[in-house]
């Protein structure tokens, strides 16, 4: 299994945007202590397979996170399952899952497979209009999401997704404290060095997505706030 517990900082790659070998190896070289490759929109098999070829130029570990059947890609160190916890269509909580299992069972190695509890909290993301996310009301609502998705549910991981926007800080401490022993992800917004430590300061793990396409300096120094930051 992965040490995904020892991960302060990940850059999160989506495989339906261009990228090119120069800012690709920057990436992978920065010290970043993984690769997360994922998308909401335009993941497919070949564009992800393409990606995982570039990426196994480097030691850096690779993980997909799984978001479309259709692109699931051998070859990578492991694979995250993300569970909808807020999900409003029921059929994004377990049915892609009984269709994956359906599809892939026999060739899956479990020890590969993490599974993470989403919460979706930026409700114009593209990932809460696919999957209907139901707003997340206050503080003590994250909190509760996230302690379903470690005592409940028994998670490894909860996942605080921003994808688009920089977070409610109060809010990821909430999640952050209902979690548990639960590892909490951050994820959403992130451009600059002072976002990404206030970030890292209460989340086990940030991940830094669409900075990298728009800025990559800005992406690259994202890396070393946190790597100076303590939770
Ligand atoms: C997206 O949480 C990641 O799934 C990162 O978000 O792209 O907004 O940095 P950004």
């Amino acid at each position: 299994m992965i040490d995904y517990r020892g991960w302060r900082h990940t850059f999160k790659l989506d495989p339906d945007k261009t990228i090119d070998d120069e800012a690709l190896e920057a990436i992978c070289e920065s010290g970043t202590d993984a690769i997360i490759v994922g998308g909401t929109y335009g993941v497919t098999y070949d564009n992800t397979l393409e990606l995982m070829s570039r990426l196994r130029r480097y030691a850096v570990p690779a993980v997909l996170e799984i978001s479309s059947l259709d692109a699931v890609v051998p070859g990578f160190d492991s694979y995250l399952i993300p569970l909808v916890l807020n999900a409003g269509d029921p059929d994004w909580i377990f049915a892609p899952h009984v269709s994956g299992l359906q599809a892939f069972g026999a060739y899956i190695h479990w020890d590969e497979i993490i599974t993470e509890g989403y919460i979706i909290a930026n409700p114009d993301a593209g990932v809460a209009h696919l999957t209907k996310a139901r707003p997340i009301a206050d503080a003590s609502q994250a909190k509760a999401y996230a302690q379903v998705a470690t005592n409940i549910c028994r998670l490894p991981i909860v996942y605080m997704e921003y994808s688009g926007t920089y977070g409610d800080p109060a809010i990821v401490k909430a999640a952050k404290a209902g979690a548990g022993e639960a590892h909490l992800f951050y994820g959403g917004g992130i451009r600059n060095p002072e976002q990404a430590a206030e970030m890292a300061a209460i989340a086990d793990t940030v991940v830094v997505g669409n900075v990298i396409y728009d800025d990559l300096a800005a992406a690259l120094a994202t890396l070393k706030a946190v790597k100076g930051t303590e939770i």
